[in-house]
């Protein structure tokens, strides 16, 4: 049966001009990030009301920063895993690939993945509080509430918490994506946070092939064509591999 659907699957995507992928924090999770939701995962250990949220920042900069510096120390030395590189690879035999990630961790790009739309942001990346730069800054050793060489006012992480709008273009360029693919890969994501949790559906009804790849079910895949059921780094790689 996952023989089968792999082998619809992958004829799909060979027939296809427009494909997209969708990824979330299970495509990362065998480079050892740790989930949200999962049994180990952040919002487990942590609130994420206390955390990643405009008002968390207002309230304790300081508490939010340490929460983003252990986390970019975390990240700092990990790989793509076979997933990542196998999705940078569909990007070269598909006419028009587009990768959507809600991860902030850059691992796309590390692979080699060029057309990413990060729909939260990157974690590299930090943001002026006041004069609304954005720089790309790796720094490990970033003092405790850094600050703007421009204007002076707090930088914060470039990514997006709990009750903030995404980049309109951003998002704007996702939509017109899944609504103009003849296949969506939904992989690695609980489906849970909008509004990218509601792009399968859009590629749904606008006529898309959609299959999604996770360890398990999801609230969301009674929607979709197909589900294969294993680990990401097991089974986007599988999608490139000759039918036997
Ligand atoms: C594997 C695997 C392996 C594991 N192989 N698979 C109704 C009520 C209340 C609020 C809302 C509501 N409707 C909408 C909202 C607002 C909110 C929202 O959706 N909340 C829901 C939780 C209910 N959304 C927002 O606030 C968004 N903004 C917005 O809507 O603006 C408009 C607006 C403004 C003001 C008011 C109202 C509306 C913004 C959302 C921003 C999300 N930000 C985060 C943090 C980013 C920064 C950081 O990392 O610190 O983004 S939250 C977190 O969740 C992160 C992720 O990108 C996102 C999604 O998580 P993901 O990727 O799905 O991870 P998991 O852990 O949930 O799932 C992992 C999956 O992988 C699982 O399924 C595993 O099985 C699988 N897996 N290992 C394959 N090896
Ligand atoms: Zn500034």
């Amino acid at each position: 049966m996952a023989a089968a659907a792999l082998s619809q699957l992958r004829e799909k995507i060979a027939r296809s001009q427009r494909v997209v992928a969708l990824t979330g924090a299970g495509i990362s999770a065998e480079s050892g990030v740790p989930t949200f939701r999962g049994q180990d995962g952040l919002w487990r250990q942590y609130r994420a009301v206390d955390l990643a949220t405009p008002q968390a920042f207002q309230r304790d900069p300081r508490l939010v920063w340490e929460f983003y510096q252990w986390r970019r120390r975390l990240l700092q030395p990990l790989k793509p895993n076979p997933a990542h590189l196998a999705l940078a690879a569909l990007e070269e035999a598909v006419p028009e690939f587009t990768l959507i990630t809600q991860n902030i961790d850059g691992l796309h790009a590390l692979a080699g993945s060029r057309r990413v739309l990060e729909l939260h942001g990157n974690i590299w990346h930090l943001r002026c509080t006041g004069c609304g730069v954005v720089r790309e800054d790796r720094r490990l050793d970033l003092p405790a509430l850094p600050t703007c060489a421009d204007c002076g006012a707090w930088l914060r992480p470039h990514v997006v918490w709990f009750g903030e709008m995404l980049d309109p273009e951003i998002l704007a360029a996702a939509v017109a994506a899944v609504e103009n693919c003849q296949v969506l890969l939904v992989i690695g994501t609980s489906g849970l946070v909008q509004p990218a949790a509601s792009l399968g559906r859009r590629a749904k009804q606008r006529g898309a092939f959609v299959a999604e790849l996770n360890l398990e079910p999801t609230p969301q895949s009674d929607l979709y064509d197909l589900a294969l059921h294993g680990r990401a780094g097991v089974l986007v790689p599988q999608l490139l591999e000759p039918e036997r």
